[in-house]
Order: structure tokens, then sequence, then C-alpha cells
């Protein structure tokens, strides 16, 4: 922790705990000490509390949660601020998010530097302020626009910050800092300013029916959109409480739903959950091997994911060289890339310029030689092993020395496209996810030859695009597509068995998907599926139980939202579909022909089916070593698959259920099905240990990692 600084009339507090300066035991502790021994100190005319290295604070230490508290608390901390004798001054660089931004909330005054940004964003971790935001914020900004801080979590910019109120001035980003902090402190001791509690503001409590007003509809909103979130509501309540109790009272009720929330499982998933993102980010083959440098990228095809891929490297800064096989195709890419910055123009998230700079950075080809110079090629051509080996030995023969050759394939083998070029090192796989300009997860296949460096400039590359990167191995599927495989079986089972396929949406919904299994089917078009089984037929285990269920819906050209109609009917509004009774009846005549006696499932029985064979594959994944960790199956699932964050990922909830209960279901479905319902032998082993799968993530990451503090 760096020495404080004194000058003249003014003590320094700096809060100095790399890298994020959050707020655990040791600088709260240091906090108080310093203002104690400022109160005493009859030179100290004004305190100015400020962060190291750049960054205000990201708030409590998360790690903290769920130990014994030690004292002094956070709501502790701040109350000794905002009781300070003499003006407090928070200056703020960097963040103040959090317990850090509370702290400059108990401040007297907030000053920031322009970049900086502002926020409680404990909603993302299942949580609401708890020390002293809900009481404060509202008080200071008022009811409306601290509801919409806090409830969104969002990083607030600065300058809104300023017209919000939530900051008394924005500070000059071409100065020093520190000395505009203290020229700052000297303005107020000298115009003769005192301490501005924040608890003691009253006016924006007296607009009680706006207030009112602005309080149900955000009940309303919570009820609509939070998909069975805990903590929004509790944030409601205590917010609430600033209408309507005194400081301390109120203070007394957020504490009360901060334990709750702290105590909820919900908070656990999603505290997993932001852990191992940044875990995931960071994979023990990239530790000691410096990236490549990148500044123009080759993709080799304009349809659906090179069109994508395209807008997510031009918003990430690239130069683009796109290569088609005629004219024709390349202006569609072109014109398809126009039609995504135009549709976000329409919508307010982009502006003309942006998008004519980014155009400005894209070129197109129909040779290959236009590759000789770019330094990642990317492919998104036809998921055809033969197709991606041709190219790829073309790719060999253009591309330049260190040039990186990446795959975006789904499902081949990156080791079999590596053995084509005399450069297997510099091969590497890219699984975006459509649409790619959006969706946040990034496969990185490793094959057995790439090497570490390429490897390292993959995450790289996942930083720049703001994509989430999760290692993966060769094997069909890779993580994601390999899982889903097998839990999309578990429900077709279901479906053969007697659940219709809407009962099924319906308990994956409940569960906190965003929608369930065939309506994913509808939306991504089944044509693509029935051309896969087909050409796996002949090689397909006869032994295994096939549905045919989805062949028969594809037999009649009903392929989804695309042709009006899956597994629902898409009338008017084309995206929400209806329940079809043809398809009930084709179901029916299916289940007739496969000898099937339907029986009722409830949603209990759905869900436990479908869950136990997305762990168990995720098992399967991480005992063969596709997956590093249990987390980097869960942070897959999350940011590809739709799996609810709060539950923390596939892995964290068996590990919160309990490993003996899925494995204890897995082998009661295996009396029906015991060619699908294998356990892994991963989990039978942490079941026989009394582990689970946290404890794989923690000795991985001690293992690879000594600076890791995963806890
Ligand atoms: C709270 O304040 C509750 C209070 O209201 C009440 C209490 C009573 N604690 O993300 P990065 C680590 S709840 C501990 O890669 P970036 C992070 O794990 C808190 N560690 O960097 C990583 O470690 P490692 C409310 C934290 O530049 C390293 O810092 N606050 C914390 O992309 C770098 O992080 C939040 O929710 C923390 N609070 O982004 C803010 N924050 O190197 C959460 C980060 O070992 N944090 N770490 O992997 C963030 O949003 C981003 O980390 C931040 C920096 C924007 C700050």
């Amino acid at each position: 922790m760096s020495a404080d600084i004194k000058d003249e009339s003014i003590t320094v507090i700096t809060l100095s705990n790399p890298p994020v300066n959050a707020l655990g035991q040791t600088l709260r502790r240091h906090i108080i000490d310093s203002l104690d021994k400022a109160e005493k100190d009859p030179a100290c005319q004004a305190v100015l509390i400020c962060g190291s290295n750049h960054i205000f604070s990201a708030g409590a230490d998360i790690k903290e949660f769920g130990l014994p508290p030690k004292a002094p608390s956070l709501p502790e901390v701040c109350q000794r601020a905002e009781s300070f004798s003499k003006p407090v001054v928070a200056l703020i660089e960097g963040v103040a998010l959090g317990g850090g931004l509370e702290l400059a909330l108990a401040a007297h005054y907030r000053i920031a530097m322009p970049a900086s940004k502002l926020g409680l964003p404990e909603v993302h971790l299942g949580l609401i302020p708890g020390g002293g935001g809900t009481q404060r914020m509202p008080r200071l900004i008022g009811i409306s626009a601290a509801l919409d801080v806090i409830l969104s979590g969002r990083h607030v910019p600065a300058s809104e910050a300023l017209s919000i109120g939530l900051i008394d001035r924005l500070l000059d980003s071409d100065k020093d800092v520190l000395s505009q902090g203290i020229t700052f402190a000297r303005e107020i001791i000298h115009s003769g300013s005192k301490v501005r509690k924040t608890c003691d503001e009253t006016k924006y409590q007296a607009d009680k029916p706006a207030n009112k007003a602005a309080l149900q509809q955000a009940r309303d909103s919570v009820a609509r959109s939070a998909r069975g979130l805990f903590s929004p509501e509790k944030i409601i309540d205590a917010i609430q409480a600033t209408l309507e109790k005194p400081f301390a009272e109120g203070m007394r009720i957020e504490r009360e739903c901060f334990i709750q929330c702290l105590n909820s499982p919900q908070h656990k998933g999603l505290t997993h959950a932001f852990f191992a993102e940044r875990e995931a980010a960071k994979p023990p083959q990239i530790h000691n091997a410096q990236p490549r440098d990148l500044k123009q990228i080759g993709i080799v095809g304009g349809g659906t994911m090179g069109v994508g891929i395209a807008i997510s490297m031009l918003d990430g800064g690239f130069n683009v060289v796109m290569v088609e096989r005629d004219e024709q195709a390349l202006a569609r890419g072109r014109a398809n890339i126009e039609k995504v910055y135009d549709m976000l123009i329409a919508k307010g998230r982009l502006n003309g310029g942006d998008k004519i700079t980014r155009m400005a950075h894209l070129t197109g080809a129909t040779d290959y030689s236009a590759l000789a110079q770019v330094d990642l090629v990317i492919e998104a051509v036809f998921e055809e092993i033969a197709v991606k080996k041709a190219l790829f030995a073309e790719l060999d023969r253009v591309c330049k020395p260190g040039a990186v050759l990446a795959s975006n394939t789904s499902y081949l083998n990156i080791n079999q496209i590596a053995a084509v070029t005399s450069r297997p090192g510099d091969v590497i796989g890219l699984h975006f996810f459509s649409p790619a300009n959006i969706m946040k997860l990034l496969e990185i296949v490793i094959g057995e030859k790439t090497c570490d460096e390429v490897v390292a400039t993959g995450f790289a590359l996942a930083k720049r695009l703001k994509k989430q990167p999760v290692r993966a191995g060769v094997c069909d599927g890779f993580i994601g597509n390999r899982i889903l495989g097998v839990y999309r079986t578990a429900a077709d089972y279901m479906m053969e068995d007697g659940a219709s396929p809407y009962q099924i949406d319906q308990a994956v919904r409940h569960f906190g998907y965003p929608m369930g299994p065939y309506q994913v089917s509808d939306l991504a078009g089944g044509d693509i599926g029935w051309a896969t089984r087909k050409s796996h037929a002949a090689t397909r285990d006869p032994k295994r139980r096939y549905v045919r269920i989805a062949d028969a819906l594809c037999e009649r050209g009903w392929f989804g939202q695309k042709t009006s109609h899956g597994y629902y009917l898409y009338n008017q509004d084309k995206r929400k579909g209806e329940e079809d009774p043809d398809v009930l009846a084709i179901i029916s005549e299916e289940r007739r022909k496969a000898g099937i006696k339907p029986r009722t499932f409830s949603e209990e029985q759905i869900l436990r089916r479908y869950l136990a064979a997305m762990v168990n594959e995720g098992a399967n994944v991480v005992q063969e070593g596709i997956a590093n960790r249990p987390l980097d199956v869960d942070v897959v699932l999350l940011s590809g698959y739709g799996f609810p964050r709060f539950r923390g990922g596939p892995m964290k909830y068996a590990d919160l259920v309990g490993l003996p209960k899925i494995l204890a279901d897995i082998n009661e479905f295996a009396k029906e099905e015991p060619l699908f319902w294998q356990p892994s032998p991963l989990l039978v082993s942490l079941v026989e240990k009394g582990a689970d799968f946290e404890s794989l993530n923690r000795s991985a990451s001690s293992a690879h990692s000594p600076t890791s503090k995963r806890s």
C-alpha cells in the first residue's frame, strides 16, 4: 500500500490494493485509521480520497464474500467518511464501482476525470449495494435516476454523472489528476464550504407522486423482464425505504436485503460466472506466450458467418480483406455488412460517420493472392472437410510466413485441416457463434500442433473483439456443440416418450433460459441439422435409439421460422410461434411407428433429464481435456447457449444441487436407456471422493497460476 501524501492542509488518502483497489479488510482499516489520524491533526482542513494505478475502486472485495465478516465493515467506513468533521472529497479516476462509488457517495464532494465510469453493478452479482448506495444515491440524484443506475448496474460515464448530479465537477483530462484534486479541495477550504452530508439531502423527497410512480414502474418492469432474478426486487424495496424511513432505518433495511441476497444461490451462481469468465480468458497455454501482432485480417467467405466475423473485425478496428468466389458473391457480402450497419444506425447505436470509417477498412477480392499480406486469415466456407482441406492448402501457398491460419468450423477436426499445410503450428480454430458480431462466445480450438504463440494470438484477438474466449480441444463439436448434441438428444427422447416440445420448451424457460431447445431449432433452421443427420446416416450406430420426429418435419419442408413452420407455426408475428396440433399429430404418429406408449413428464422430470445429460457430457468433456476445467464448460454454456447466468453454468449448478444427486438421476435413467445414460467416469470418481467440480477448478488454477487469487 503506497504511503499517503500529506500536502499542507489537505490529507490525501490513497486507495491502493492492486489491481482494482478492491475494498478488502486491510484497505477498509487503512481508510478508518487515516481518517482518525486526520481528524486529530489540527493542520488538516480537508481530506482527499483517491485511488492508485489510475482507478478509484472496483468496490468490495468479491473474494471476501462468504468468509466470516471482518471489521470495519464497508457501511462503517462510509459512515465514518460521511460523519468526518472536515470536508471529504472523492477524486475519481478510472472506475468507481459498487462499494467504491458508495464510499464516494459518502464523501462530501465528488470530482471525476472525463474518462471515468461510475456505477453500482451489484445486481450483476445477485446483490444490492450494501454500503449505503441504495440510501445515498436516491437522496443525491432522485428516485427515478437511482432506480435506473442501480437496477441496470450500468457504468455511468462521468459526463452523464455530472448532468444527473452524481458528481460536482468534471476535471481536465490534460492536467494532472492529483493536483486538480488538491486544487478543488483548496477551493472548498477557501470558500468556507462545510461538510455536506448526502444522508441529509432532501431535495428529491418532496415529489411523492412521481417517486411512487417511478417505484411502481420499476416493479412492473422487473416483474416483466428480470426472469426470476431475486436482487432487483430487493433493490426496489431498499430504495423505497428512502421515501418512507429515516436514513438510519433505511440503512438497516438495506443491510437486511443485502444479507438475504448474499445468502441466495443466485449470488453464488453470478459470482462464479464473474470469476469463471476471467479464468477462462487466461488458460495455462498462454501464460508464457507472446501474441503475434495483428493489423490486417483476411476472411474467406461472405455468407452469414463471414459477414458477422467481418463486422466483428471491423468493429475491432482491423483492416479486413474479404475473399469470395466471384464479384457477385463479394457484392452480396459487402451489401450484407452495410445492411447490419444501417440497422444499427436506425436503432441509434451507430452514427453514419462510424459506418463510413469502418467500411473504408474493408476491401474485397476474388483471388486468394489478396491474402498474401494478412496477419490472420479466417475461413467461413462450407462445413465440409474436403472443402476446408483444399482451402487450407491454398492458404498455405499464398499467406506470408507467420500468418495465423484459422478455421471457423463448428465440428470438424482441426488436426486434419492443419495436416494439409506445411505449418500446422500456425493453424487454429476460431469458432464464432452466429450472429458473430453479437454473440460473445469464441471457442479457441487448439490442434495437436498449434503453437502457444498462435493460441495467445487467438486470446488477444478475442479481447480486442470484446469476445469471451474459451480454450477447447479437438473433438466433434468441441465443447459447446458436443454438449448441445447430448442434451438435445435427451430432449428428443423425452419428446418421443410423451412430453410435447412445447412442454419441454416451457420447462427450460422456467429454469431461466430465454428459449427452449425447439424454439432455438426453429430459429436456427431445421434444414442444417437434417443435412448433417443425413450425411451421418450410414455411420450411425444402429443400436442407438434414433428419434425421427425432426426428420418428419423437415420432409414436409418445415424448417422453422424461415418457412413459417417448424415445431411452431409462425403466422403474423413471425418470431413468436404458436403451438401446432399438426406437429403434435406427427409426433403421435412417430411414437406409434416406434412402438412407444406415451407417458407424462412433470416439469421437474423434464429438467432433471435435460440438465443431467448436460452435466454428464460436460464432465466427459473435462475428463478428455476438451475443456481445461469445469468452469470452461460453464462459460461456454453461459455465453453461447443461453444457460441462465444466475445459475452459474451447468457445472456450478450441479455442484449446488450436489453431484451425488445428479449421478443418482443418471443411474436411474440408465435403467431405461443404458446406451445413452452412461455416467461419466469423472462424475463417478468425484462422487466417490466426496469432491465437486469446484475442487477441480481450484486445483487447476493453483497448479497453473501461482498468482491466481481464486477462492
Ligand atoms: C460491492 O461493492 C458490494 C457493496 O455494495 C457492499 C459490500 C458490503 N473484488 O475484470 P478484470 C479482479 S460488490 C475482487 O479482468 P478489467 C478480477 O477478478 C462489487 N476482485 O479487469 C481480476 O482478477 P485476476 C461491485 C476483483 O480492466 C482483476 O481484478 N463491483 C474485483 O477488464 C482484473 O479484473 C463490481 O462488481 C472486486 N470487486 O475490468 C465490479 N473486481 O487478474 C467488478 C475485479 O486475478 N469488476 N477484480 O483475474 C469489474 O467490473 C471489472 O473487474 C473492472 C475492471 C471494470 C473493475
